[in-house]
């Protein structure tokens, strides 16, 4: 036992400053006796470092003695984000913490900028696994979760008058305060070798390679509760008895350290290129490494808590542990599982069946056909030779079940089968079957995509397993996306509705309605939107030099550059307004609403016209911004490096944002939830969460557009069979940019693709072209309500009360009742 202290842990101002300096002084991490901003940042978060280590020895020692069943995320990705306001406000201490380090000549603000991203995720997916451990900690779950360590998290995005660079983001420059390495917590995880089958028939896979996996755990404290849980980052390690001293001595430095180097490619970047074998073989390697080291580890905790209690059998598993898989990407935890339990703790394949698929649950969130992850067979079984033996026998056990119990759905039994041979040239692995197949439960993350799981993805199992499929729609946590992010906004909330239980309970923010009209609210919700607007124009001009009138309209669209998402439609009406302005007359564009179009994201470095897109944004800005007779009436920024500190400055400072995705494509989106919730107001398709969305806050308080789900098909059919006809004023628009009015660069073959062929085969596969004109419309809509402060302000604050079912408490909650049967464990 770790004896006990008697010092209090610091959590008044005056203690908090001593803890600080002592940190400065004691727990060096620099030249010695320094305190510049980065230095106060990292002794700072030194010290809400040792708050958060002694409510999380807390926690997990509760968990240990009551061994209630937990709840394991598997997930390839969390977006972080900063910690440090977080981790201070989720304790309830920023007042304490900006108290002391004015003491300590600082200001909290100015500190907490030092902090670097922890950016080990893409977009989306990632920022909800993340959104989900502040719940998972907030409403006391016995719930953890599992990733990688990355080195390189998503690049740094830099913008040239090229366009989009990407180079490597190294979060890890310095170090970070908010990880601890457990050196005694290692396992090992094996690639390639073969499988030995012993006289009995009993099976092993052996030989290969093998790289140790080193845990690093996050603290993820609670929102106003003492449990703090963990994130458990996995990271690879070779050992020195892999390193040969012999060779290195002989001068073959590279083959000495061979291991090594092929342990650290491991976790070196999120999503390495995986165009080459190679490319698909490290992928491949993360995605086991992840499965294998995490579900050694829970097994190894399940046993742990066992120690000593002789009746426990495997059956008990399922009612100690739920393992949620984040996409497909941790699918190969299910055959992991069943390898654990059959070739380690010798369990007959029915039994390990029924283990594993009483214990695992699958999320899905795309229908995009590109990202439905396929692996081909031929590196499967060179890389995993057992799992692959399993996955033939997942398959064929499915086929004589559907066979023998389902036989009117033989026909389709092609489509459902895990392994697809049609192309025996390519056989492959879908992932997404094995998932549905292998899970007790599988769901979508927004009704709309539900439903199309159920009636289209996944329609064929969803015929055999009704009971199987469920929704969950997305939710974002209120503490970073509105508490700590807009802490002006909040205060007034907090005052009308007089209590701050919102934080917690987001469905109080309906409270808000009867005070839609109210003068005096109006008054305090314009004051406080002002001052953040006031905030982004300045982080604006410090990041392009673009100076930008915070009593224009700011409109938002931030997130990942792609197709379906349709930045290409918005830039395309923002060039549709700019010639427009160009055209009128001085004084009808004094009549107009002035505009600050702003767009954000990251493209992927492989994917072309989301590139051209990005530079398109750009060279339209250039044009714009600099343009004397209309840059009082319009300005077109693109913001640099989007991330989820860039999101934390934009959200609160937003007025109007874009979820204009083609209809049936976003699964859900959860950026529309946080603009809402900051009493942004949103135009949008009847796509994924937007649906709720504007179900919760009012048709009324949404500008809506565009094609719905169900239209799709047919319009995109029509559009091949030459029956579309283009709006003028999109032809005027894409005529304007060919004729050269936004610079030299030729972007032919990025309009061509609205028109010929769009690289899916058939031209304006996400219906851009029929779109605009709605699209058009509606941001008139905009414009003419912009012009009713009262109206707008009124629209403003039913768009935040509208937005209580959108937290994560409420998605998590669900989760924990209708999927992992978890309750509360909280630390008294
Ligand atoms: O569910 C989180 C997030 C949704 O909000 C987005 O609509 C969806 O695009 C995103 N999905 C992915 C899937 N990627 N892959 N593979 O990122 O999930």
């Amino acid at each position: 036992k770790v004896p006990a202290i008697a010092q209090p842990l610091a959590e008044k101002p005056s203690d908090i400053a001593s803890n600080i300096a002592f940190h400065a002084r004691y727990s060096p991490h620099f030249s010695p006796l320094k305190f510049d901003p980065e230095q106060a940042y990292y002794a700072t978060a030194d010290s809400v470092r040792d708050l958060l280590i002694h409510r999380w020895n807390e926690t997990f020692l509760h968990f240990h003695k009551v061994d209630p069943k937990q709840t394991y995320y598997l997930s390839m990705e969390y977006l972080q984000g900063r910690a440090l306001t977080n981790a201070i406000g989720n304790l309830g201490l920023s007042g304490a913490y900006a108290d002391a380090l004015k003491k300590l000549g600082y200001e909290l603000e100015e500190i907490a900028e030092k902090e670097k991203d922890a950016a080990l995720g893409n977009g989306g997916l990632g920022r909800l696994a993340s959104c989900f451990l502040d719940s998972m900690a907030t409403l006391n779950l016995p719930a953890w979760g599992y990733g990688l360590r990355y080195r390189y998290g998503l690049f740094k995005q830099l913008i040239s008058k090229e366009g989009q660079e990407e180079v490597a983001e190294d979060w890890l420059e310095k170090f970070s305060p908010w990880e601890v390495v457990r050196h005694d917590i290692l396992y090992p995880v094996r690639f390639f070798g073969h499988v030995e089958v012993s006289p009995t028939g009993s099976r092993k896979w052996v030989g290969g390679e093998v790289i140790q996996a080193l845990a690093y755990d996050v603290p993820i404290p609670g929102y106003n509760t003492k449990n703090t849980i963990s994130l458990r980052l996995w990271e690879a390690k070779s050992s020195a008895k892999d390193f040969n001293l012999f060779e290195f001595n002989e001068g073959k430095y590279e083959s000495a350290s061979q291991l090594h180097s092929k342990a650290q490619q491991i976790c070196a970047v999120l999503y390495p290129g995986d165009a080459t074998e190679d490319g698909k073989i490290l992928r491949l390697k993360q995605q086991f490494f992840l499965c294998s080291a995490s579900l050694q580890d829970i097994i190894m905790r399940f046993k742990e808590r066992r120690e000593g209690n002789m009746a426990w059998n495997w059956s008990d598993f399922p009612s100690k542990v739920a393992v949620q898989l984040n996409d497909t990407h941790p699918t190969l935890a299910i055959p992991e599982l069943m390898r654990l339990l059959m070739d380690g703790e010798e369990l007959g394949w029915d039994e390990a069946w029924d283990v594993t698929t009483r214990t695992v649950a699958y999320t899905n969130h795309t229908v995009l056909p590109e990202a439905l992850e396929k692996w081909p067979q031929a590196v499967m079984y060179k890389l995993l030779p057992r799992h692959m033996e399993i996955i033939e026998e997942i398959d064929k056990r499915f086929m004589a079940m559907i066979r023998s119990t389902f036989s009117s759905m033989e026909s389709k039994l092609s489509d459902m089968q895990i392994l697809d041979s049609s192309n025996p040239q390519k056989p492959v692995v879908r992932m997404a079957n094995l998932c549905v197949v292998s899970s007790h439960k599988v769901n979508g993350v927004a009704e709309l995509h539900s439903d199309i799981l159920k009636a289209d993805l996944f329609a064929n199992y969803f015929s055999i397993w009704p009971a199987k499929f469920q929704n969950k729609t997305n939710g974002v946590t209120p503490r970073r996306w509105i508490k700590f992010c807009s802490p002006e906004l909040s205060d007034i909330i907090t005052k009308w509705l007089k209590t701050d239980g919102w934080i917690t309970n987001l469905d109080l923010l309906s409270g808000l309605r009867q005070f839609a009209d109210n003068d005096k609210l109006h008054a305090e919700w314009a004051s406080a939107k002002m001052a953040n607007k006031h905030r982004l124009a300045q982080y604006v001009l410090h990041v392009t030099g673009v100076s930008i009138d915070p009593n224009s309209l700011f409109d938002i669209q931030i997130k990942r550059i792609h197709e379906y998402k349709r930045q290409l439609l918005n830039i395309l009406g923002t060039v549709y307004r700019y010639k427009k302005l160009k055209e009128m007359s001085i004084e009808e564009r004094k009549k107009t609403t002035p505009r600050t179009v702003m767009l954000g994201g990251k493209a992927f470095a492989t994917y072309t016209n989301a590139k051209r897109i990005v530079k398109l944004v750009n060279d339209v800005g250039s044009v714009v911004n600099n343009d004397p007779e209309i840059n009082n009436y319009l300005k077109v920024i693109f913001i640099p490096n989007y991330n989820v500190s860039v999101a934390e400055l934009l959200i609160p400072g937003s007025e109007l944002s874009q979820h204009i995705s083609t209809a049936g494509m976003e699964a859900s989106g959860t950026s529309n939830m946080k603009f809402s919730l900051n009493g942004c107001l949103i135009i949008g398709t009847l796509d994924g969460a937007n649906v709720e969305i504007r179900q919760e806050i009012g048709e009324d308080n949404f500008f809506l557009f565009g094609a719905k789900a169900d239209e799709v098909a047919k319009l995109r059919k029509d559009r091949e069979n030459g029956l579309f006809k283009p709006d003028p004023r999109f032809e005027e628009a894409k005529q304007f940019i060919r004729s050269g009015a936004f610079g030299s660069y030729d972007y032919t073959a990025l309009l061509d693709s609205l028109e010929g062929n769009s690289g899916y085969g058939r031209a304006d596969y996400f219906l851009v072209g029929y779109d605009f004109p709605s699209y058009i419309e509606a941001q008139s809509r905009v414009d003419e309500a912009y012009k009713d402060r009262k109206r707008w302000l009124k629209m403003s604050i039913l768009s935040t009360a509208g937005s209580g079912k959108f937290s994560s408490d409420r998605t998590i909650s669900q989760y924990a009742n209708e999927i992992w049967d978890i309750k509360a464990c909280p630390v008294p």
